[in-house]
């Protein structure tokens, strides 16, 4: 061995322990961030809002780009296990994408699968939304002093606004104390979607303002000078670089940006991450590509097992909706939405995210316990496209303040079609009830002959049918009727988580 060998392996070893200092030594500045847990919700929904009347019914895309990119800046420090909630496509209500295709969908499973995120973080509000807002309801009431949580906002503020409610709601509201809001934008802080909707500050009164926050500079802006921000207009020579870059899942990036239909060169909400990491709120593409460097090393083994358990979970998804959208279109399942029947007497329409097609119906009116009333009748007809016998079930709740057995019936009829409980043929209207509190369950019976039996009804040949409901107990809300054959009831549960 010539006698340089050990001193240049020594230079070799020094020059790769600076390196390695150099990626895990960036002060911890950003508003003290120092590896604690980050939770982010986006927007970025493609799919259309037919119901909002505002200007835009899809929300800004540059999420597209900036969804990959601040999770490349996460796997850069190797901060994969910090990410603890990652929920996309918040525009509530967040119809789920069955016509337009899902960017941000693409761009999480994209990143999982690259840097090895935890699958069991990333939820689309379109699909899950109740497990989304209960998800990041956990992640906040975990928040203690020694294990802070930041949330990086960036969409509009409701969806965590009703994660910080049912935090408030279980008594955990002092969790929040150790919660810090981190946001750059004035439209994801004040956006409303709905007049129900919240802004950050009623996020923060809801509190006890025990939630610190900080908006840091718009990191949309100055979009004519590419030094500062991560927003270049229509210039993405300041880009360029990401291209061709010599690691692909960097690339990678600029794929996911180029999606953009504008052909805006904008991830903006990016900024905030690297703000976190850095301290530097003046980031830019080339402080972005100096900070990502030769490209993102990943631990290959890590990698295989996330990759290969995602793959489990996306061909599973992929099964049911191919499942769901057949039951459908044989006519095997009928999924009719409460708030589709024309309003009568005292039921009203509620808006409201939890539920399914952003909307329930509720009875306002008193308990009418003898018998189903015309004047709080009401009456929808259903297109039967093909002959048999169903189960009627439905998605109801009572209300959190309602007794065990309170607030949770209604009268139902199928008037020109034959109804069965207990095998036998039942005519009129019948008491249906259920039992669901907190969250719309799928229940429903009927008691025929002295006995609780499911409700069935027979279509004798294919064509439109008029169902009617009737209020029998007052605050019932109920969501959506599902009626269904030749399914179990499990099967019908699994179809509907991805087909609402
Ligand atoms: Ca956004
Ligand atoms: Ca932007
Ligand atoms: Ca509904």
């Amino acid at each position: 061995m010539p006698y340089w060998g050990p001193s240049a392996r020594t230079l070799f070893a020094l020059v790769s322990l600076c390196l390695c200092l150099h990626a895990s030594s960036l002060p911890a500045q950003g508003w003290g961030y120092d590896k604690h847990r980050i939770a982010i919700s986006a927007d970025g929904n493609n799919q259309p809002d037919l119901n909002y009347e505002g200007t835009y019914n899809t929300a800004d895309p540059d999420d597209w780009g900036a969804t990959p990119a601040t999770l490349a800046i996460l796997a850069k420090m190797n901060l994969q296990p910090k990410l603890v909630h990652f929920s996309y496509n918040n525009f509530m209500p967040s119809p789920a994408h069955t016509t337009a295709r899902n960017f941000m969908q693409e761009g999480t499973q994209g990143a999982i699968a690259r840097w090895g995120f935890d699958a069991d973080v990333f939820f689309d509000v379109g699909v899950r939304k109740e497990d989304a807002i209960e998800h990041l309801k956990d992640e906040l009431a975990k928040s203690v002093e020694s294990d802070p949580l930041y949330f990086v906002n960036m969409g509009p503020s409701e969806f965590i606004y009703q994660a910080v409610q049912r935090v408030v709601n279980e008594g955990n509201a002092d969790s929040l104390n150790h919660v810090r809001v981190l946001s750059h934008s004035n439209y994801n802080d004040h956006h409303l979607r709905h007049p129900s909707h919240h802004t950050i500050e009623q996020v923060i009164e809801l509190s006890g303002n025990r939630i610190q926050f900080k908006r840091i500079k718009d990191q949309n802006y100055p979009k004519d000078n590419p030094k500062v921000g991560w927003h270049t207009g229509q210039d993405w020579q300041p880009w360029a670089w990401l291209e061709n870059h010599r690691d692909p899942n960097v690339a990678w990036i600029w794929e996911s940006m180029k999606m953009h239909q504008h052909n805006k060169a904008d991830i903006s909400d990016a900024g905030m991450i690297y703000f976190l990491i850095t301290g530097d709120a003046n980031g830019s593409p080339a402080k972005f590509q100096a900070f990502l460097g030769g490209g993102i090393p990943v631990d290959a083994q890590q990698l295989d097992n996330r990759s290969s358990q995602m793959n489990k979970t996306l061909e599973r998804q992929k099964e049911l909706q191919i499942n769901y959208n057949n039951a459908v279109q044989s006519g095997n399942l009928l999924a009719i939405e409460a708030e589709d029947f024309p309003l009568n007497g005292d039921w009203a329409l509620i808006e409201s995210a939890d539920a399914s097609g952003g909307a329930y119906l509720q009875f306002k009116g008193k308990n009418h316990y003898a018998a189903a009333q015309d004047a709080h009748t009401i009456t929808k007809q259903i297109n039967v496209p093909q002959a048999g016998t169903y189960v009627v079930k439905s998605y109801m709740r009572q209300p959190s303040d309602a007794e065990g057995d309170k607030s949770n019936d209604i009268w139902i009829g199928f008037p020109d079609a034959i109804q069965k409980g207990n095998g036998q043929t039942i005519t009129g209207f019948h008491k249906y009830f259920g039992r669901s509190k907190g969250r719309f369950g799928m229940n429903g019976q009927i008691e025929a002959h002295h006995k609780h039996s499911w409700l069935n009804v027979e279509f004798p040949k294919p064509g439109t049918y008029t169902m009617q409901v009737s209020g029998r107990s007052e605050l019932l809300q109920f969501d959506q009727f599902v009626l269904y054959r030749e399914l179990s009831a499990d099967d019908v549960l699994e179809l509907l988580e991805v087909g609402q």
